[in-house]
């Protein structure tokens, strides 16, 4: 029978964008200094291509109170605020930040890089040097694809602040939306997938309709994104919707079925997802490997970052 160990391995040629982990370690032995400074290079490279959004009032009012504290503080005061959060040091705003949700957490950056860029916030000083580690670590983060670029500039974010037990503790995210009406939703088609609960995921994720999204799962099911381990458990799994999924605009384009074991049906399907902070602007390439019980409940979906555009046509036979 599936374990969750043996589910995690469907699909076993299925290549994911290691650089996104391997850049993310080296980035981790910088100073708190050359991160924030990389951080700031390639944001702001970013910002000649590709707009971020803005990020809605509702979401901002979280992050306000720890804003408007940071907007009073003399530069040197605001230069360590941000160097204490890079290095993740225990001071009240440390903790705070750390309970966020990973949205409230960009809109804070999203904020704080807002008023750098007009003076109000402490910039990078002006002439700063990277060390030659970070400059090489900046020139790996240039040269991978965007969908590569925001994922890293995202993992930077959610893991700065302190948290005491990671995970533990009071968290803190935006109100959940009501999901899209029935007449305005939009069905996916996906080239060589005829499958009722594949197709319905897609749906209602689109929809943003996370009560009727977590049905499609068994109640000891997991659900693995990109880099993470599994999130176990419906419960788990609808708190993770809520906080973080909201607004995805997921575009499957093909994939393929098959029979395994016990009844089983896995199913690879290819293709691309835009994120609300960037809409159309960044398509990123991503696989769904699902593995569906007898009745078609999901026992688990990991979804993989593609290493390439050419791993969306691989479905090994
Ligand atoms: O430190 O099927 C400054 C799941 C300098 C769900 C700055 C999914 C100083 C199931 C510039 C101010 C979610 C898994 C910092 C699918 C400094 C499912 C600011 C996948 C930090 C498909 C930096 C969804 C800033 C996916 C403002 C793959 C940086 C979603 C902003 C991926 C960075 C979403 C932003 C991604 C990054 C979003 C806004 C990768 C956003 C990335």
């Amino acid at each position: 029978m599936f374990t969750l160990d043996r589910a995690t391995r469907i699909f076993p040629e299925t290549r994911s964008a290691d650089a996104v982990p391997a850049i993310t370690a080296r980035f981790l032995q910088l100073s708190a200094e050359d991160q924030l400074a990389l951080i700031w290079y390639a944001y702001l490279e970013m910002g000649t291509t590709i707009t971020v959004a803005a990020p809605a009032a509702a979401r901002m009012q979280f992050a306000e109170q720890v804003l408007s504290q940071i907007k009073a503080m003399n530069f040197a005061e605001q230069s360590q605020v941000m160097c204490d959060l890079a290095n993740r040091s225990d001071t009240p705003i440390g903790r705070t930040y750390a309970g966020w949700s990973v949205n409230i957490k960009l809109g804070f950056w999203y904020q704080l890089g807002e008023w750098m860029a007009a003076g109000l916030v402490a910039p990078i000083p002006e002439g700063y040097q990277l060390s030659a580690n970070a400059s090489a670590v900046l020139s790996s983060l240039k040269a991978v694809e965007q969908g590569q670029q925001i994922t890293l500039l995202r993992n930077f974010v959610v893991d700065m602040g302190y948290s005491p037990e990671k995970g533990v503790g009071q968290r803190v995210m935006e109100p959940v939306a009501p999901p899209t009406p029935e007449q305005l939703r939009k069905k996916v088609f996906i080239e060589g997938v005829i499958n009722p609960t594949v197709n319905s995921y897609m749906d209602l994720l689109n929809a943003n309709d996370f009560d009727a999204l977590i049905e499609l799962f068994l109640s000891d099911g997991a659900l693995q994104p990109p880099f993470q381990k599994p999130i176990v458990g419906s419960d788990a799994i609808l708190r993770f919707f809520r906080e973080d999924c909201q607004n995805l605009k997921l575009l499957p384009e093909r994939g393929y079925a098959e029979p395994t074991e016990g009844g089983f049906t896995q199913i690879k399907v290819t293709g691309k997802v835009q994120t609300p902070w960037f809409g159309a602007g960044v398509g990123m390439n991503v696989a769904w490997r699902f593995l569906l019980n007898p009745e078609g409940k999901i026992y688990f979906v990991a979804i993989d970052l593609l290493a390439s555009p050419a791993e969306l046509l691989k479905f090994a036979r």
